[in-house]
């Protein structure tokens, strides 16, 4: 059989959008060039998604119509190669798919009987591929809605925001206090504090000092070394909300902590399931124009994406780099296999034309990508998004909150990650266990917490990044490495990516997870992950 991945492309570069069926049928077709030029040909002018019955048009030239109604003749495949699939989620492996492809396993091309010899087979499928019921939009996106100039009090008013919300939420759980009126406290007493993270140093004694900031100022706050508590401050953040309780001193300078609390994911929260068997592929990091993007892989999973194992994974979500970029490290350009930026995106473009057509892709930028930096980073500027015109994908902003048939997923490139695992301890965050430090982001609720390093932000009428709903999925790349997890109910996936060890990674010792395609289950959320190497 012809690559499917192939035929899309060809079609998707005649200007189609094609159904799996489409594709899969004149991939199995006894010569496919042929068979493409006919279907090309023989397909209606303002047809924008070429479909089966198209095909089939095109193949039997209308005489040999043998399947019964036209919507439901299906072309399926027997036993497609399937990739190894890695592992998956400790509570076990996915519920083995229904297998309703079991075709008759005579599902070679009969060829020849017509002349044309791109004669196919027909069968019914009780898969319902009806893009109807689909469902995704977006809640949350910076994308058209940017309004920062970069002043000063441009900065206050994200931060102050980035305090009110999480402040909201951490205000219920402890007896706050406003910073003014714990240093008037007559005195000491116990109080409550919920502040942002100003400053964390270690006192001679090897005690923690914690200074928070609310909107009336700094306070001091003392987390002695033996309390039990001391673990915590290893993983804060600076600029992080969080709400302490404890007493005060007597001359009210200082608060002696008994406890420390993050925003948090509630521990009982209970994540919503689509109401179907969907499943949505989570990939990111695809680096096209890079010398070390791995088409080769990408080519076997998009082959994949149109066999029947494949049938339901109906999404496809990357979240950011999609090209390598250009200036974006010293010395990335002698790594670059396309040096325009534009014609990496023209690139990039060829290889989603591989996947099926009745796919929704949906996209953010990351670092590498040609939009500004600072996040949140709107989505793709109308150039590049003429330039990515296939399937129509859904161009967003990082962070976006997508909700894919009732389940809320959260999209973010991840450059905050690098900054977490410098931060934290081995044990809390590190690069072979990525979603780790994807659990701190949803703990505290941020998807960058700390700003000055890393993380370039851009200060904008509010503080995009703060999570104010819990995700049911929290997606992430820009890592490289593959990781995911639960917390608290939550899945946190981090996709690897689709190029190999660059020269500054051997040189870091950044040993990346390229390759791989996490395909989330969105009735049970289950994942499983196939190996494309
Ligand atoms: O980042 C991929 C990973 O590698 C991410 O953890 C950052 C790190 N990285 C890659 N190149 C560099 C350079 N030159 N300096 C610092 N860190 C780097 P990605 O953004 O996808 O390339
Ligand atoms: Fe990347
Ligand atoms: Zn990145």
């Amino acid at each position: 059989m012809e690559s499917p991945a192939r035929v899309a492309s060809a079609l998707a570069s005649h200007g189609f959008n094609a159904s799996r069926e489409a594709v899969t049928l004149l991939a199995r077709a006894e010569d496919t060039d042929a068979a493409l030029a006919l279907a090309v040909e023989a397909a209606p002018e303002d047809a924008l998604v070429l479909t089966a019955d198209h095909v089939r048009e095109a193949l039997d030239g209308g005489t040999r119509r043998t399947a019964g109604p036209a919507d439901a003749a299906d072309e399926r495949r027997s036993t497609p190669d399937e990739p190894s699939v890695a592992s998956a989620e400790s509570t076990g492996a996915e519920p083995p798919e229904p297998d309703p492809s079991v075709s008759s396993g005579t599902d070679s091309p009969k060829g020849g009987d017509d002349g044309g010899g791109v004669a196919v087979e027909m069968k019914g499928s009780p898969f319902d591929r009806d893009p109807a019921k689909r469902s995704i939009s977006v809640a949350q996106d910076i994308t058209g809605q940017s309004t920062g100039t970069g002043e000063y009090d441009d900065f206050v008013r994200v931060f102050r925001d980035r305090y009110e919300k999480l402040a909201g939420q951490l205000r219920g759980r402890v007896n706050h206090r406003p910073t003014d009126s714990l240093r008037a406290m007559p005195s000491g007493g116990d109080a409550g504090l919920v502040g942002m993270v100003n400053d964390v140093r270690s006192t001679a004694n090897g005690h923690w000092l914690v200074e928070l900031e609310d909107t009336k100022g700094v306070f001091p706050c003392l987390v002695m070394k033996d309390k039990g508590i001391a673990d915590l401050v290893d993983e804060l953040l600076l600029d992080e909300v969080i709400a302490v309780e404890g007493s005060v001193s007597d001359d009210g300078s200082i608060l002696f902590v008994d406890s420390i609390q993050f925003p948090e994911v509630p521990r009982t929260y209970q994540p919503s399931t689509a109401d179907r068997h969907v499943r949505a592929a989570l990939i990111s990091d695809v680096h096209v124009g890079s010398e070390e993007f791995m088409a080769d892989a990408w080519h076997r999973f998009t082959d994949w994406l149109h066999t029947d194992a494949a049938e339901r994974v109906e999404y496809l979500l990357i979240a950011g780099d999609m090209v390598e970029g250009v200036g974006v490290y010293p010395d990335q350009d002698e790594e670059l296999d396309i040096i325009d930026i534009y014609e990496q995106y023209e690139a990039f473009s060829e290889y989603l034309k591989e996947v099926p057509g009745d796919m929704e892709i949906l996209m953010i930028p990351g670092n590498h990508d040609a939009v500004r930096l600072a996040e949140p980073q709107p989505g793709f500027d109308e150039e590049l998004r003429d330039i990515m015109a296939v399937h129509d994908a859904r161009i967003h902003g990082n962070p976006a909150l997508v909700d894919v048939e009732g389940v809320k997923i959260l999209m973010y490139h991840g450059v905050s990650l690098d900054e977490v695992i410098a931060e934290l301890p081995e044990e809390k965050a590190s690069y072979d266990e990525p979603h780790k430090a994807m659990y701190q982001l949803l703990k505290k609720r941020h998807v960058a917490p700390q700003y000055g390093g890393h993380t370039r932000l851009a200060p904008e009428e509010e503080d995009y990044l703060v999570m104010e709903e819990v995700p049911d999925v929290f997606h992430t790349g820009h890592v490289h490495k593959l990781g995911w997890g639960k917390y608290r109910r939550v899945i946190a996936v981090n996709s690897g990516c689709w190029q190999a060890q660059t020269a500054f990674q051997k040189s870091v010792n950044i040993d990346p997870d390229a390759g791989f395609a996490p395909i989330l289950d969105l009735d049970t959320l289950e994942m499983q992950v196939h190996d494309f190497n």
